[in-house]
């Protein structure tokens, strides 16, 4: 049996405002064991052996110094990490399932607030400051009773993006446990996936910005009614779609692009590559056009991350596909170095993918810049909801002929009519105004790509 015992905390006496496990639970080197609070920082104290905790030697609010013994530790000499420890629980064991990643950070957390401790500089503002991102600790109250809380949790709550602001703290002095974080979380997620059955997410959400409850009603009183569960993918799009229309400060700017000549060479082409089998349809036009826009327009091909703009070096192209069970978008990488028969194929593969339902998860991520089309179905003008993390969409209708005057006389000319969503936040109105007017000239005359 092994006792675990406080490391070297500067010499001084701090209370226990945190019991992290309890008998049975499995631990491994660097699991936190108990939180110390003193009144300057808060530190874990991790154990320094793998194997399952026997005895708790210390209660919550005893004061402990360097060399107390915290529990008692039945060793396990072969386990080294928490992922052994995982593999060699039965279910019927309980477990602590702490990422190695935050043991480590603890034992960091020890060193720096140990040092701390003993210069006596520490202080909460810089704590604060250290552990949360410069966006939140901007507007964050420093008064400690708000989001007192161990490194582990906050680190948690900081990987989750949650404001501990938010989360009620039941321990000592309101502070915020483990638990409290968890029963945060469980209820976040519970409401999430009810409203989705529901298929009322705007309840919670509307609910949080003060917005009246979503409208309950008794269909069946008015005739007969018949419910269908929404698909799997309708659940995962809906809530996505409504993040970012929700989230993102959007606007959307329409344009025409005169493809009168376009549709002409789409045409010969489809003409020359029928044996082949190869149908080459407005959208692989249209995704050499969206690189072609994109090279010119960096700030389009780019993510917001806090308060840097990542700009891509890829043009990673999506396009949304209408599938029996929902919408998908599936993503064409590297377009940029694709010609448009080999675009026409690989799109008309993965639309076909989507459509079976067969698409992986990496034919769906990595998109810089995504295009809707309907153009096969209807419409003049939508307004195409932006696939965060993205920053902007186009969207087309179907295309047709206008009188469009020369100058001299009104000709017949094919319109595309366009739909270019945009994100406030890093593209202002001129330039989402020059972006679709080269959008549109690009498909004008092709030959500018080459320029
Ligand atoms: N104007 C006029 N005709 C168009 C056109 C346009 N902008 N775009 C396509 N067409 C024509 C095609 O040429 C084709 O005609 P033919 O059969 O006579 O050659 C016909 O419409 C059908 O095209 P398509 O839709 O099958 O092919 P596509 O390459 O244009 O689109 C895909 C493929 C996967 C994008 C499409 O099938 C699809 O799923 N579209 C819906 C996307 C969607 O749901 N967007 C909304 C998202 S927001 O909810």
């Amino acid at each position: 049996m092994r006792e675990i015992k406080v490391p070297d905390i500067g010499g001084i006496r701090v209370p226990i405002i945190e019991l992290l496990v309890k008998v049975g639970d499995s631990v491994a080197i660097d699991t936190p064991l108990i939180t110390l609070e003193s009144d300057k920082a808060s530190m874990e104290v991790p154990s320094t052996h793998a194997g399952i905790i026997k005895e708790i030697l210390v209660k919550l609010g005893d004061t402990v110094q360097e060399g107390d013994a915290v529990v008692k530790l039945e060793e396990a000499q072969s386990i080294q990490t928490t992922q052994t420890v995982q593999a060699q629980q039965t279910p019927a064991t309980p477990t602590i399932s702490k990422p190695v990643e935050i043991a480590v950070t603890s034992t960091q957390t020890v060193a720096q607030n140990t040092k701390s401790l003993q210069t006596n500089t520490f202080n909460l503002a810089n704590t604060v400051n250290n552990t949360l991102p410069a966006d939140i600790t901007s507007s964050v109250n420093l008064d400690d009773t708000i989001y007192h809380a161990s490194p582990s949790v906050r680190k948690l709550a900081r990987e989750l993006g949650l404001h501990l602001k938010r989360v009620t703290g039941t321990g000592l002095k309101n502070r915020i446990t483990d638990e409290d974080l968890k029963s945060f979380i469980k209820q976040a997620l519970q409401t999430g996936s009810n409203n989705s059955t529901n298929n009322s997410t705007a309840q919670a959400n509307t609910s949080l910005a003060g917005l009246l409850p979503w409208p309950e009603v008794d269909f069946s009183k008015f005739g007969q009614t018949q419910s269908k569960p929404l698909s799997r993918i309708k659940k995962l799009s809906g809530a996505n779609l409504h993040r970012n229309w929700v989230m993102i400060p959007h606007v959307t700017n329409h344009e025409q692009a005169d493809i009168t000549e376009l549709e002409k060479f789409r045409v010969q082409l489809n003409k020359e590559y029928e044996k082949q089998g190869i149908k080459i349809t407005m959208l692989a036009f249209l995704i050499k056009a969206a690189v072609a826009a994109l090279k010119q327009f960096p700030n389009f091909n780019s993510s917001l991350q806090g308060d840097d703009l990542v700009l891509k070096q890829y043009f990673n192209i999506g396009f949304a596909a209408d599938t029996p069970n929902g919408l998908v978008v599936p993503v064409i990488k590297q377009a940029d170095q694709k010609g448009i028969v080999e675009l026409a194929q690989e799109m008309a593969e993965l639309a076909k993918l989507a459509r079976d339902g067969k698409l992986k998860p990496d034919q769906m991520q990595g998109g810089c810049f995504s295009i809707s089309s309907l153009g096969g179905i209807g419409g003049t003008y939508f307004t195409p909801i932006i696939n965060a993390p993205e920053v902007a969409i186009m969207g087309v209708c179907k295309a047709s002929y206008q009188p469009i005057y020369n100058g001299k006389d009104f000709e017949a000319r094919l319109i595309l009519p366009m739909s270019l969503s945009w994100d406030h936040r890093v593209i202002d109105g001129a330039e989402a105004a020059r972006f679709n007017t080269y959008f549109a000239q690009v498909l004008a005359d092709f030959r500018r790509i080459t320029l």
